[in-house]
């Protein structure tokens, strides 16, 4: 059976645990307490980088959520959530790397800035431009009579960027101006995945803590 490595509240993780359940797979959760689970050997032979999500499947263990999701795609393509037509997987890919890529050092910022970490202003100020950058693509590149990036096909352009979205708020960043990416946000937290995984306000709350450590390991 997979064995899927993941957190309660790891962004990256979740976009990985969505597929697994979107795609209707028989898995084994294993959840690692990021305070130092993530730094023992046995882990670190998985992912010496000592990153969450890692998933193993009968001893071929994959680690870089966007690299599990192509892994995903490629082993159990039905339902299929990629596309083959050239414009649709150039929009689905550069979601996901926006998504990935502009997103997380923004939110590290933000992040910083909301547990009191003492952060520049002119950086405050910049990873905010950069999410309300992200925001006006998003919205840009979605459509008020369809429920998907790519009309009514949910896909990783979705999956990837809407578990991302679904955390800006956290962050003090609230989404009422995007009115087309609010109704989208809403149309995916419908879907049972979205439920199934969406942190209680208790988990966000207990898990500040864990951040603050990880943070200042980092810093
Ligand atoms: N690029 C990686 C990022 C993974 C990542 O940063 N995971 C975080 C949780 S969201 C983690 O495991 N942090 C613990 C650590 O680095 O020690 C991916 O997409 O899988």
């Amino acid at each position: 059976m997979l064995k899927f490595y993941y957190s309660r509240l790891s962004v990256n993780a979740r976009r990985v645990w969505v597929t697994l359940l979107e795609k209707n797979l028989e898995f084994e959760p294993i959840l690692m307490k990021l305070s130092g689970d993530q730094f023992q050997p046995e882990f670190l032979k998985l992912n010496p980088f000592h990153h969450i999500p890692v998933l193993v499947d009968v001893g071929f263990s994959v680690f870089e959520s966007l690299a599990i999701l192509d892994y995903l795609e490629a082993k159990y393509p039905q339902p299929s959530f990629m596309s083959s037509n050239a414009q649709e997987i150039a929009k689905i890919r550069t979601i996901e790397l926006i998504t990935v890529n502009e997103l997380p050092p923004a939110s590290i910022v933000l992040m910083k800035d909301m547990l009191e970490f003492e952060v520049p202003s002119p950086q405050i100020e910049k990873a905010k431009a950069t999410m309300a950058t992200a925001l006006h693509y998003f919205e840009a590149n979605l459509d008020d009579n369809s429920p998907y990036f790519i009309g009514d096909k949910f896909t990783y352009a979705d999956i990837v960027a809407g578990t991302a979205v679904a955390s800006i708020p956290f962050l003090g960043i609230s989404l009422d101006p995007y009115i087309k990416v609010s109704k989208w946000l809403d149309n995916l937290q419908q879907r049972a995945s979205w439920q199934q995984t969406a942190p209680t306000p208790e988990q966000i709350e207990q898990s500040k803590a864990v951040m603050k450590a990880i943070l200042q390991k980092r810093s």
